[in-house]
């Protein structure tokens, strides 16, 4: 192994450290990401938040997952962003008077409180819901939690597979680059080229307030973000009615389906319904994922747009986040696992996964998701190889993952040519993750 493991006082002392993130982001019904950057509750963000925080208390991790799906809507799409409501608009934009889910939402079946954005992020919550359950299985019984959680998560999964199936090939597609959660990927950099800017006046970004703008998205990213998600909600979130001019499958988004569908076998065993159909659905997409989106020249996964029904020609951490699917072939695993050691994905100054080709030619190593390592996308991979039985890299990559987590005051992500770390600090994802990985 590269480095030593954290001694049994250094593992204690981030362990408290961690906690304590967890802690201090806590709002006393979910956890916030970044109390500067990020002050509402994000979708992808709370799985990974009560993953880790099943660790402190089981039933607090429940009760980050119940908050969310109190923000479900009745087509069982989650939404990216559950609203605080008693902050004021201007603490994060786009704000609830942008989103107006709970009148330009109605049709789709928005609830009338709490405010929440339209569109969604990646479905881990089926698997993070699984392993809050198994942290404490007496206490979510007695709560109810898994029978309580488990018809929303398959309304969620159905939402998924029949109204965003845009390309017909039975994966999930998204409709902006906010939903695979990787904003400002170099792979959106083409579907976006069809995307009009909003008018630069007509809104306030105040991601800027708090974050170096070295750091964030680009003016012009920002001005197509704003415009499609005002196109979306002006069609009233109704997906076959919107004109989707950017609609991508994308194998993270598509991977942490097959999952979380099965968790949901999981979960359906646990209360005994049998005849659910969760296993045969993990398999069938897992074929699709691997026909629709495996691109053999290069070993990884693509990106296809569905403007062109092309695969995109970009390198991203996305497309080796799949290897945490349970029954790929062995092939597939093997050139995932070059393509993770080859020069792409290697940076001198971390043992995290670059977000982007290192020798692409969009790479930046300080701009969020155009090349710095991120820790969420770490924990995948890692989960990835140990469930294809590549230990000593699973080891190597916890490891690193944890050496890096306490250095950097839990970072949001990390410059993969220093190893410094960037963006938020005491970030939550960060923190929940590196508890995990110290169970
Ligand atoms: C934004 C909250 C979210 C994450 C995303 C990340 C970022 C929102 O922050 O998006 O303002 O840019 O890209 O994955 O869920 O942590």
């Amino acid at each position: 192994l590269d480095r030593p493991a954290p001694t049994a006082s250094a593992a204690l002392t981030l362990r408290r450290g961690a906690a304590r993130v967890l802690l201090d982001n806590w709002t006393g019904t979910s956890t916030v990401p970044s109390r500067t950057l990020y002050p509402h509750q994000w979708s992808w963000d709370s799985a990974f938040i009560a993953i880790g925080l099943r660790h402190l208390s089981a039933r607090r991790a429940q009760r980050e997952l119940e908050s969310l799906l109190a923000g479900q809507w009745a087509d069982g799409r989650l939404p990216h962003i559950v609203f605080n409501p008693a902050l004021p608009p201007d603490a994060y934009f786009p704000s609830p008077d942008f989103w107006q889910s709970s009148r330009a939402g109605r049709t789709a079946g928005a609830p009338s409180t709490p405010e929440t954005s339209g569109i969604v992020q990646p479905p881990v919550h089926a698997l993070a819901a699984w392993l809050v359950h198994r942290a404490d299985p007496a206490e979510s019984r007695r709560r109810g939690f898994l029978a309580r959680a488990y018809p929303r998560l398959v309304a969620w999964h159905d939402y998924l597979l029949t109204r965003r199936d845009l390309g017909g090939g039975g994966l999930a597609a998204v409709v902006h680059p906010w939903e695979p959660g990787m904003d400002n990927s170099p792979c959106w950099d083409g579907p976006l080229q069809r995307v009009d800017p909003a008018a630069p006046d007509a809104y306030h970004r105040a991601d800027l307030n708090h974050g170096n703008p070295a750091d964030r998205p680009t003016d012009l990213d920002y001005g197509r973000y704003v415009r499609l998600a005002a196109d979306y909600r002006d069609a009233e979130y109704d997906d076959h009615a919107a004109r989707h001019r950017f609609a991508v499958e994308d194998p993270c988004f598509n991977a942490l389906l097959i999952v979380s569908e099965s968790a949901l076998a999981d979960m359906a065993g646990e209360l005994g319904r049998s005849g659910a159909p969760h296993t045969a659905r993990a398999a069938e997409l897992t074929r699709r994922l691997v026909s629709r989106l495996w691109d053999d020249t290069s070993g990884l996964f693509r990106v296809r747009d569905l403007a062109t029904d092309a695969l995109v020609d970009e390198r991203s951490v996305t497309g080796l986040v799949p290897l945490a699917v349970p029954h790929l072939s062995r092939d597939v695993v093997k050139r995932l696992h070059e393509t993770l050691d080859g020069p792409h994905f290697k940076a001198p100054a971390t043992q995290l996964i670059p977000s982007y080709d290192v020798t692409g030619h969009a790479f930046d190593r300080h701009r969020y998701w155009r090349g710095p390592a991120w820790f969420n996308t770490a924990w995948l991979i890692h989960r990835g190889l140990r469930t294809h039985g590549l230990t000593a890299q699973a080891e190597r990559l916890r490891q690193g993952f944890l050496a890096e987590a306490g250095r950097s005051d839990f970072a949001e992500y990390v410059d993969p040519v220093t190893g410094g770390g960037r963006g938020a600090r005491r970030f939550s994802w960060t923190a929940a993750l590196t508890l995990d990985l110290l169970s």
